[in-house]
């Protein structure tokens, strides 16, 4: 059983791991290299001491770039220069009778990855005697969202307030600061926005300013670059201007000014994310601008400085057009119209981070225009700080689909990673799951999709499986009777969620505002229809699901052929979107011959069964998990089961009200009746 364990440590519990002596007996390195103190310091916790730079003894560590003296004499160019700044190579050579394991890159930033793969190799228990690596990353930006306010409140934030301590700095340093460099760096994250999309013009206030600088000063030897997120009315509500119109030369002036003093601070500044003409925000339109408009004049201002722009794709308005179209409609036409210093910003589907969506059109729409991925590590739509849900396996279902653009295989991955069109930049965004609580993440098991996040844009070939089975070795235990049963759970933990909240293509259930239980029936007087579920399910006495087919609202046809007419016809649509496709009558005949209602049934039961199931092998591992975290999951885990109950009850006692069909034998009958369940309001207090 591993020690007692408050969860703080993350992955990199590096003195809790029962690891053997080490085979390197000494190390050759300048020890200047921040990659190297950032490996003495784990050795420390690993073996008790630092790796002995005189000691010459059966195998040495080296750890160089090509500049230094060592990794010249060994020719490794060939095989290193290909990798870029951070890519590496981790290689076993035999040199006579002395054993080098060399790690080497082009830049220090490569020799820090190089080094924590070689950490992770020792943690797993991996480290094969002869060690041939290379690696370099899938994304050029792999970058969190922090959708941090201010005040130090976290919009959709599940484990506690933020970690900037804003009114702090920039005089007093949080040690939180540095632990949160190194386990992005540890997994490959290279960038981080440090707050909320929702911004306040107030964050380039040169008071903000100067703490930033703070925080970007301690990211710096991680290769961490800071990103902010901008309000774009700051020129008028900041600036005093008249007016945020972006063809304005005072407004552009002011930008530009705003950015040179940012690069004068910061002089390795990332660059700006943005929000703009979405769910109340400022943005160019409120002065007849496009979103191209906007997005140049910023991306004019940060290309002498080197600079980006990420502009977001989630916009919508309460228009009669179908939501799940309007974030495309708003950006073709501008296609070819960016600069080559913005990227477009788009979530993984065309909605927003439902348990299940298919991927957005956008992604293969736009041609000609940079695009990087936004998912959301954060569970504001999957149980939040308590459901146990792995999201590698949901991530790679977007990064995997085939958008058909440029024929087959014209997968999102190849598109966002550049390499279907060539592109000079790219990213991949993940809305962070990080509060000051200890465990980082609210649960334990959460910590997994930060893990997993970074290891994706890091690698996205990786499998889920891989990431889940690292993880577990490093955050619990590296016993295979642990972490088998363990990785069986995680892996089918989103499908479990699908389930039990939204099968079959069902989405956007969620009670009002906060979006944790679930309000099928919700009704609020004069709101906007498409914030209502019954915008989405569109249950009457003829069926279930909205209609987007030609004959509804022919959003099929934002995709590609063949997809195009796949979801189209309801006899090829795949059956885990028919209701996100069509409005299925109640008796439509499913693939397993069973009725729709029953199939729906059967899926809400599902889910209830694999979270107990969860909970009954969670409840066999206790000997090999500290009883802190033991505990802590285990009362997760209860949390779920009741939720997923609730969940099954209400939508499909919702649901039957129009079916009016009973429910078939085999599924638990409801444990709750519809009347009590209407009556639940949250009040969440984690929702600011
Ligand atoms: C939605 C969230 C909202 C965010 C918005 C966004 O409910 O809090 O501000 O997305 O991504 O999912 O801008």
């Amino acid at each position: 059983m591993s020690r007692a364990e408050d969860g703080s440590r993350l992955w990199l519990r590096f003195g809790q791991h029962r690891v053997a002596s080490s085979r390197f007996s000494g190390i050759e390195a300048d020890k200047t290299l921040f990659a190297v103190q950032e490996l003495q310091k784990a050795w420390k916790q690993l073996y008790g001491n630092e790796l002995d730079s005189k000691n010459r003894g059966k195998e040495l560590l080296v750890i160089g770039t090509l500049h230094s003296r060592v990794i010249q004499s060994l020719k490794l160019d060939n095989e290193v220069a290909p990798l870029g700044n951070e890519g590496y190579v981790i290689k076993t050579v035999t040199s006579g009778n002395i054993r080098r394991t060399v790690i080497a890159s082009t830049g220090k930033a490569g020799l820090l990855y190089g080094v924590y793969h070689l950490l992770r190799l020792i943690q797993t228990d991996e480290l094969s005697d002869q060690l041939d690596i290379k690696e370099k990353p899938s994304y050029s930006i792999r970058i969190l969202n922090h959708w941090d306010n201010l005040d130090g409140s976290i919009e959709r934030g599940y484990a506690g307030h933020s970690i900037w301590k804003w009114e702090e700095l920039p005089k007093t340093i949080s040690p939180r600061y540095v632990e949160y460099a190194r386990a992005n760096a540890s997994v490959g994250i290279n960038a981080t926005v440090l707050n909320n999309v929702n911004a306040s013009p107030n964050i380039l206030a040169k008071e903000y300013l100067e703490k930033v600088k703070i925080l970007a000063g301690i990211f710096r030897p991680f290769n961490i670059k800071v990103y902010l997120s901008i309000n774009f009315s700051s020129p008028a509500a900041l600036g005093g201007l008249p007016t945020s119109d972006p063809l304005d030369p005072s407004v552009r002036q002011w930008w530009k000014n705003k950015v040179d003093e940012i690069y004068r601070l910061i002089p390795d500044f990332g660059g700006f994310l943005v929000k703009a003409n979405s769910e109340g925000l400022p943005g160019p339109q409120d002065f007849g601008r496009t979103h191209a408009d906007g997005a140049n004049m910023l991306a004019d201002a940060l290309k002498p400085h080197g600079g980006i722009v990420m502009w977001r794709s989630f916009v919508y308005s309460a228009s009669d057009e179908d939501r799940a179209k309007q974030a495309y409609n708003e950006f073709m036409p501008f296609d070819g119209q960016f600069r080559d210093n913005v990227i477009v910003q788009i979530k993984n589907g065309p909605i927003d981070f439902q348990p299940r969506e298919p991927f957005s059109p956008l992604f293969g729409g736009l041609k000609k225009t940079a695009v990087m991925p936004e998912f959301q590590i954060t569970q504001e739509y999957l149980g939040q700080g308590n459901h146990m849900v792995y999201l590698a396996p949901m991530w790679k279902e977007c990064l995997d689909s085939d958008t058909y653009c440029e024929g087959k295989g014209s997968t999102v991955e190849r598109i966002t990673d550049g390499s279907l069109f060539n592109r000079k930049i790219s990213a991949i965004a993940g809305v962070a799951n990080i509060g000051e609580d200890t465990n980082w993440c609210g649960q334990d098991f959460a910590q997994a999709n930060w893990y997993a996040f970074g290891r994706l844009a890091w690698n996205h070939r990786l499998s889920s499986e891989q990431i889940a089975t690292e993880w577990l070795r490093m955050t619990f235990s590296d016993e295979s009777s642990f972490v088998e049963p363990a990785k069986k759970m995680m892996l089918e933990s989103r499908e479990a969620v699908v389930n039990y909240m939204m099968p079959l293509g069902l989405h956007h259930l969620f009670a009002w505002e906060h979006h944790y239980g679930p309000e099928p029936w919700c009704d609020i007087p004069n709101a906007r229809a498409d914030w209502m579920p019954k915008y989405y399910h569109k249950a009457d006495t003829t069926g279930l699901g909205f209609d987007r087919s030609m004959t509804g609202s022919k959003a099929v046809e934002q995709y590609y052929s063949p997809l195009r007419e796949e979801f189209n016809n309801i006899a090829t649509c795949p059956e885990q979107y028919i209701l996100w496709f069509h409005h299925v009558p109640w008796n439509y005949k499913m693939k397993d011959g069973k009725t729709l209602w029953n199939e729906l049934c059967m899926y809400y039961d599902k889910g209830v069964k694999q979270v107990k199931s969860f909970e009954t092998i969670w409840n066999s591992l206790q000997s090999y998990v500290d009883s802190e975290r033991f505990k802590a999951i285990k009362a997760k885990l209860a949390i779920q089961e009741h939720d997923a109950v609730w969940w099954k009850d209400a939508c499909l006692l919702y649901f039957q009200e129009f079916s009016k069909q009973p429910f078939p034998v085999d599924i638990e009958p409801p444990a709750n009746k519809l009347d009590d369940l209407k009556k639940i309001k949250l009040h969440m207090l984690s929702h600011n």
